[in-house]
């Protein structure tokens, strides 16, 4: 065995070189294991004993794509024109072996080789969309060789992986090995290819499936059609596009000359460096520092769901969809039985679509146990208050909790504000309390705010982000403070909506310029389909806001189909006539002179204030990093994945612009928009939030 660098090593099987690349965590395609594959091939395909050559991956998997901490980064070792020329154009057989995932650039280089041979459990794909990229090693030139340009253009324009079934009849793989015999299968798979002669089966020239393309552009209108909407806003699935179009209308050098351009220049974009971010900073948001990943985990076999509302309903499916039995309390049969009926309706819905069988909502049914008595709970392993927002109801259920729970049992509290100090207080076991902000619909949105509490133990605190892991959502850990992360930045972004339309904007000025910004809709949209009365009450209504006004004449949002908008039977919004009379008498009322707000000034004075609320959050040590804050926005709020988050968004602008926005208007506007230190001190440093 010779070792070609750290990364690679090359054995010789007789006349068979196994080239065995060991780069942890996911083999991912560094310049080292670029430099060692191209080497290493070089050196088998220059010795005369070696007839044929198998490359493999040790640890968990192939590899997983290009090296994405290297982007933006000066180029280092072998070139991809390099690498594809030592394998595609090399003189020898060459057998990619696959296990584990082969994506983005680790699939490139398998499509490079001549024959591919994979284990079942393999996963293929180009997840390069999700980065604000397209593949860029011949991705886009030679799938659809082999696929199809339809297939090719889902699995380029989704990102997401498809499995050996797919792979198998697409031709992609040669030949499908038992798993753990995938070394021995290789070498089989070689001797057969030497003795029979199999010749250097280049993907590049198989053009039938092309062809077959070609002069049928409505098979890109038509996609183009429907990502237009999943894809508004973002940059690369057009250059995607361009790029499988290539492939059908150009020769093939052309193709991947045409690919190689469209991917340079997607590399330095906001978006791609946005996505790249996040993509670390969703793996980050993990780490807790002081909460070490072999903290022990207490098992949670059983959940308890006070309140059998909306959230209380959506939190208990997380639980069901995963197998773990769930006890619903609520305090009225009428309320029971009717937030058990819209657990099943929403699992019937999803029935009929096709994404579960009518066994699958059956079992998770079974999982549910709905009572209407908290002694239900006192085998709970965990408890979770889903109850309506207010102080003394949450802390009487959490006394009474205090008596009934099982000892070692973790009680949480879904509030989406209130002090989980206060609540804890009322318990014997304050080290046991904590809160899992879930975020509505609570069975689709991907976020959950982890609320740690003064006394919240290490363990319980390592059980929540386990469990969050394991129901499928993104876990922030965040402290105590009013509204935590999300709703308290959310707050200052209200608090100036609401400011804007007295001044001179209307609601739906306001919200076409967050909607253009990429988020799913405007502050007002919003308000109206969350319903305008949450926390209002008619009695104590004195037309003190707008807010208040469209309350008081039953415009209570979508649910009374008119709020801010007007809405019609399919609840399309419409700017609202009524709104604006009512807007400009209150601003006349109020001596208030309107005047014509830019749309830049409406987006500055929603995202900056929020900015400087993220950076007191961050100084006051509420959540562990800048980009955990992003994390929250991107996955509770539609923040678009491709502007990076509030805090990267800040930090792209530069940090200095912001505050120097912010100082002004200050000066015009009042302390709302006093800078926060820790903005002046970056500012100060020349540091960004990244940097924090
Ligand atoms: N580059 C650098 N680091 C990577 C990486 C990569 N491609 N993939 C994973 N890591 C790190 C990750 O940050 C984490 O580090 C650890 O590995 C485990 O990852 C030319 C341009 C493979 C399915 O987009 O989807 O090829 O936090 O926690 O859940 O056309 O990682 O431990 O320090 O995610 O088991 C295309 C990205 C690149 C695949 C494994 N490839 N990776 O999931 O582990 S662009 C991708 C994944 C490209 C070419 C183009 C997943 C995984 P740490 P993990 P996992």
């Amino acid at each position: 065995m010779s070792a070609i660098n750290a990364v690679t090593d090359l054995t010789c099987e007789g006349d068979i070189a196994v080239l065995t690349i060991n780069s942890p965590p996911v083999n991912a395609l560094s310049a080292e294991v670029r430099s060692g594959l191209r080497d290493g091939v070089r050196q088998a395909a220059a010795d005369p004993a070696v007839k044929a050559i198998v490359v493999i991956c040790a640890g968990r998997t192939f590899i997983a794509g290009a090296d994405i901490s290297e982007f933006g980064k000066p180029p280092k070792g072998a070139t991809l024109p390099e690498l594809r020329n030592a394998l595609e154009g090399g003189p020898k057989p060459i057998i990619a072996a696959i296990h584990g995932t082969a994506l983005g650039g680790g699939f490139e280089m398998a499509l490079m080789c001549h024959y591919r041979l994979a284990v079942p459990s393999a996963k293929f794909g180009f997840p390069e969309i999700k980065l604000g990229l397209i593949p860029g090693a011949g991705g886009t030139q030679r799938l659809p060789r082999l696929s199809g340009v339809e297939n090719a253009l889902e699995v380029v324009l989704s990102g997401a992986p498809f499995g050996i079934k797919q792979a198998r009849e697409w031709g992609v793989v040669d030949e499908v090995v038992e798993e753990g015999k995938l070394r021995e299968a290789a070498l089989a798979f070689a001797r057969k290819a030497i003795d029979t002669h199999m010749p250097l089966s280049k993907i590049r020239d198989r053009n039938e499936k092309v062809e077959a393309a070609r002069g049928h552009p409505e098979i890109f209108d038509k996609v183009r059609r429907e990502y237009a909407r999943k894809y508004r806003g973002f940059e690369a699935w057009q250059a995607a596009l361009r790029a499988v179009q290539a492939a059908v209308d150009l020769p093939f050098e052309d193709g991947m000359k045409l690919e190689r351009q469209e991917f340079l220049d997607l590399v330095p974009t906001a978006q791609a460096q946005a996505q790249r971010y996040v993509f670390f900073a969703e793996r980050k948001v993990w780490k807790i520092a002081d909460v070490p990943e072999d903290t022990p985990v207490l098992p949670i076999r059983k959940v308890g769901v006070i309140g059998a509302g909306t959230m209380g309903g959506g939190i208990s499916m997380n639980f069901l969809n995963v197998g773990i039995p769930v006890t619903i309390v609520e305090t009225a049969q009428e309320a029971l039985d009717r937030g058990v009926a819209t657990i099943r309706r929403n699992y019937d819905n999803t029935a009929k679509k096709g994404r579960l069988t009518a066994a699958d909502v059956t079992t998770r049914m079974g999982l549910l146990s709905p009572d209407l008595n908290l002694d239900a709970l006192a085998d709970c392993d965990l408890v979770i208050e889903a109850v309506y927002e207010d102080m003394q109801i949450k802390k009487e259920i959490f006394r009474k909790l205090d008596q009934i729970a099982k000892k070692g049992a973790i009680l949480a509290s879904n509030t989406s504000y209130l002090n989980i100090d206060e609540i804890a207080s009322v318990t014997s076991r304050p080290d046991y309390v904590l809160g899992m902000h879930f975020f509505s619909p609570a069975n689709v949105m991907r976020l959950l705010e982890v609320v740690r509490g003064e006394k919240t133990t290490r363990p319980v605190i390592a059980t929540a982000m386990r469990l969050a892991r394991k129901i499928g959502k993104v876990a922030a850990l965040v402290g105590v403070c009013h509204g935590f992360v999300g709703n308290r930045m959310l707050a200052q972004r209200q608090r100036e909506a609401q400011k804007l339309i007295l001044e001179g904007a209307m609601p739906w000025d306001v919200d076409r310029v967050i909607y253009d910004f990429g988020l799913p809709m405007g502050p007002f949209a919003m308000s109206d389909l969350a319903g305008l009365d949450i926390g209002w009450s008619k009695e104590a209504s004195k037309s003190s806001t707008i807010r208040e006004i469209l309350c008081e004449m039953d415009r209570r949002g979508q649910k009374t189909g008119a709020g801010y908008y007007d809405y019609d039977e399919q609840r399309t919004a419409r700017p609202s006539p009524v709104v604006e009379k009512i807007i400009l008498d209150f601003a006349a009322k109020k001596g208030v002179n309107r005047r014509a707000i830019p749309d830049e000034e409406i987006l500055q004075r929603c995202i900056y204030p929020m900015i400087n609320e993220g950076a007191k959050i961050l100084a006051e040590g509420k959540a562990q990093r800048a980009s955990d804050i992003d994390i929250v926005w991107i996955n509770g709020y539609g923040w678009p994945v491709y502007r990076g988050g509030p805090m990267f968004y800040a930090d792209l602008i530069g940090p200095d612009k912001v505050l120097a926005k912010l100082k002004e208007f200050q000066a015009t506007m009042g302390e709302d928009f006093k800078p926060a230190p820790l903005l002046e001190k970056l500012v100060a440093e020349g540091k960004q939030f990244q940097d924090l």
